[in-house]
């Protein structure tokens, strides 16, 4: 799976003076690399204790040695070129290899030791997020240890003393790492493999890049107008789809490092969230949902069980975020009828288009020519056509006979017949409407008159 050996580029010889002394006693592990954007099977442990290991969307695990008991890790800081989706590659910071990095997965009472290499062009740190760790391991820089300069390797050391969801990032230059794609999932199971059960463990990290149509890579100074709202780095259609055997118990996992808040919603199920960054949520603390939103900095993970069959959307509910990169200053062109004057324009600029006027939905299917490197902003194709989104959305395959820990797309849902709404092809039902009362009507009782407009030329628009 993750083949390619990176033991010499993170050799031992780059270890600083500032390294932990007993950790330097010893080589430092490989830095396993990972460039494929598609997920990578589930890593069962091959020592310690087991457990239901995670699912990465468009993402893979570390893998780890053992050493006296010690769980080795070993990350690479590094430039990456992360495909967020067929057609569209940025130039990202990110572990590994990749953008998020690899999801890192231990449980509870491991001691952990994670080595990180820095082969960024400036310093950096990682802040383990969530987790209880000595004050000298949390990877705020200046604050907690010095920086981690170009080229040196600092070793991190905790024992992980609770369960639950967690990410990494770094403290360093936090505005600029965090836009250029640097963080990753970090999962404690629990010690007791019955505890908080479930068949199938899903996991992302909500992000969101400045990328301008044609450019690679992200504008770091940002602060809000983001063009590409992205799961794992990746957009709607790069999305890798949850599959989900019928009856299992599936748990979702994303933590939201952008700059806004993300109200994220599956269709077909209600679910309850079931651990946050900070643990646990008891049973009686939980309420059933349908939506859930991430604050900026927040994990969340909810729980359902896959009773229901089908292809269930799920995305953000900001209906900007299910788009790919667009112009902003579009004016809304709805109900505007400009025949008469589009020939005039196309006689100044003859590759004017006339769009917008019955909504945008046209978007969805047409050809456009765009830049290189660059998505549509409404695209990808459902069985029954465009499906029109981009962005943060992506679909719970739910199907019948999966075996355990098997996530290959199954293709698309087929219907039970009669169950997919269609065309009425009966009689025209005659629509009941109020007849437009005459200006004389007389007026009801002001008590449930409802609003009138008076238009400036006097009338009357009755509402
Ligand atoms: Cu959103």
């Amino acid at each position: 799976m993750n083949s390619r050996r990176n033991f010499l580029r993170a050799g031992g010889a780059l270890l600083g003076a500032t390294t932990v002394s007993r950790a330097a006693q010893g080589a430092v592990p490989e830095a396993p690399m990972q460039t494929k954007p598609q997920m990578q099977q589930p890593l069962i442990p091959p020592n310690g204790r087991p457990y239901q290991p995670v699912a990465t969307l468009n993402g893979w695990t570390l893998p780890w040695r053992m050493n006296n008991g010690w769980k080795e890790f070993h990350l690479v800081a590094e430039p990456v070129r992360r495909q967020m989706a067929p057609g569209m590659t940025a130039h990202l910071w990110g572990y590994n290899g990749q953008s998020p990095g690899p999801t890192i997965e231990c449980v509870e009472g491991d001691k952990i030791r994670i080595f990180v290499t820095n082969k960024l062009p400036e310093h950096t740190t990682v802040h383990w997020h969530g987790i209880l760790l000595p004050n000298g391991m949390d990877g705020v820089g200046g604050l907690n240890q010095p920086q981690i300069p170009i080229g040196k390797t600092f070793v991190y050391e905790f024992e992980m003393k609770k369960s639950g969801t967690f990410m990494y990032h770094p403290h360093a230059d936090e505005m600029v790492q965090m836009a250029m794609g640097m963080m990753g999932f970090l999962v404690v199971h629990p010690k007791n493999p019955n505890f908080m059960k479930v068949d199938r463990d899903f996991v992302f990290l909500i992000n969101a890049y400045d990328i301008a149509p044609g450019a690679y890579t992200p504008k770091i100074s940002t602060m809000l107008d983001f063009n590409l709202w992205s799961w794992n780095s990746r957009v709607f259609p790069g999305i890798d789809h949850f599959v989900v055997n019928k009856g299992d118990r599936v748990r979702i996992r994303f933590g939201n490092l952008t700059m806004t808040n993300h109200p994220i919603h599956m269709h077909g199920y209600d679910f309850e969230v079931t651990c946050t960054d900070g643990g646990w949520v008891p049973k009686s603390a939980r309420w059933p949902e349908v939506t859930v939103d991430v604050a900026v900095g927040q994990m969340r993970a909810f729980e359902f069980v896959a009773d229901a069959p089908g292809d269930w959307a799920i995305h953000c509910h900001k209906a900007h975020h299910t788009m790919n990169a667009m112009g902003h200053d579009v004016p809304t062109m709805i109900g505007v009828d400009h025949r008469g004057v589009a020939q005039k324009i196309i006689n100044l600029v003859p590759e004017y288009m006339v769009m917008g006027e019955r909504g945008m939905a046209d978007m969805g299917e047409m050809e456009m020519q765009i830049p290189d490197n660059t998505l549509p902003m409404m695209t990808g194709t459902g069985p029954f056509g465009a499906i029109e989104m981009g962005g943060m959305f992506s679909v719970v395959k739910v199907r019948e006979g999966l075996a355990k820990n098997d996530y290959k797309d199954p293709g698309w849902y087929q219907h039970p017949p009669g169950t997919v709404a269609s065309e009425w092809t009966g009689a025209a039902p005659v629509a009941q409407r109020p007849k437009a009362a005459p200006q004389a009507a007389a007026k009801p009782a002001a008590a449930d008159r409802e609003v009138r407009v008076r238009k400036p030329s006097g009338g009357h628009a009755g509402h």
